[in-house]
């Protein structure tokens, strides 16, 4: 064995300036990683124990869930209920918020909110595709109510965020406030190692990523917008497409080789657009990670850190990744 890099316990106990004091950030991301583990294991195997196909249920956005957005969902319940720094789990799967009273009244200092998709990517399950784990974590406010007024406020009172990444290998993502750390998980070990320190988004990229299948129920500004990246006028309008139907793997895509993702309103028969991926518990923590390493994340319209929700379910267009793709769907009114 050669040196060896920091595995993510030893490294999150040593965070200095985050923006939670460090053995909060630790026990929290340390469950987190946890999930990670287990959910890494039960995708691995889930075709042979009968974990494929849908479970019969929808969720409040009546999506019909897959038996693995159970179980997923499952296991962030069960791994917060004794964990004391966090007082409440909203997820994807759950209409109503999940609170953990023990929790919430063992501490006089701060308790927080974690904010979850257990399972982004779902439709991937079958197919075994690239899924992910997002997570926010917002610190409760003092003396809060089993009310969530104080967790619908912009991104930008996010303490961390992050996500896991179920590829070919299992990747630990996560910013609390002091750049962007990365951490694969090395099965031999059964631990998160440090891959790579306050990584960097590249300032453009050579990708795009979006459903251009939906193309014609966006607005105008979306649709001109992919009709000038596939342009090849010259090297600035040649852009591949790259698209895997998870937005944590898109993503990743973006904060590596740089680039950008995007999800628009899709305009109903109301003529009003609406977005399809989540704010609170999709966009706004990826637009955390985005901002943390140098890129940007808007609803095409402005910074996506700065729009505050009306319910813990909203939904949001999004437009993330290199700083520059971003500024060019703005410039092209994406949005209107
Ligand atoms: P999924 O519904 O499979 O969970 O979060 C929603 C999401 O996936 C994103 O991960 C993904 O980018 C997008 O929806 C895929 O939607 P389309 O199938 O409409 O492309």
């Amino acid at each position: 064995m050669g040196n060896q890099a920091p595995i993510l316990y030893d490294h999150l106990h040593s965070r200095k300036k985050t923006l939670m004091p460090a053995a909060d950030l630790a026990l929290v991301i340390g469950r987190i990683a946890l999930a990670g583990k287990l959910i890494a294991g039960e995708l691995a195997r889930a075709s042979i124990v009968g974990g494929l196909g849908f479970s019969g249920n929808s969720n409040v956005h009546g999506e019909e869930q897959k038996k693995l957005d159970d179980w997923t969902n499952e296991v962030f319940l069960k791994l917060f209920e004794n964990c004391d720094p966090v007082c409440s789990l909203i997820s994807e799967e759950m209409e109503i918020p999940k609170h953990y009273e023990r929790n919430c009244h063992s501490r006089d200092h701060a308790s927080y909110a974690v904010l979850v998709d257990p399972l982004d990517g779902s439709s991937n399950t079958d197919t075994n595709g690239s899924m992910g784990s997002i997570f926010s974590i917002r610190k409760r406010a003092p003396r809060h109510s089993s009310e969530l007024k104080d967790l619908l406020g912009p991104g930008s009172q996010q303490v961390a965020a992050g996500y896991v990444l179920y590829g070919p290998a299992t990747q630990l993502i996560y910013t609390s406030g002091t750049g962007v750390d990365m951490f694969t998980f090395d099965p031999l070990m059964a631990e998160f190692v440090l891959w790579k320190e306050n990584l960097k988004m590249p300032p453009r990229g050579p990708y795009y990523s979006c459903n251009q299948g939906n193309l014609t129920k966006w607005n105008p500004g979306a649709q001109n917008l992919v009709r000038h990246l596939t342009s090849r006028k010259n090297k600035n309008t040649s852009y591949s497409m790259r698209y895997c139907g998870a937005f944590v793997a898109d993503f990743h895509r973006c904060l590596i080789d740089g680039g950008i993702y995007f999800y628009p309103g899709e305009i109903g028969a109301d003529g009003k657009s609406k977005g399809k991926l989540r704010l609170l518990y999709e966009c706004a923590p990826l637009g955390m990670v985005a901002e943390q390493a140098g890129g940007r994340a808007s609803n095409g319209k402005g910074r996506i850190l700065e729009v505050v929700a009306k319910d813990i379910h909203d939904r949001e267009p999004v437009y993330i990744g290199s700083a520059t793709e971003v500024a060019m769907a703005e410039e092209f009114r994406a949005e209107g």
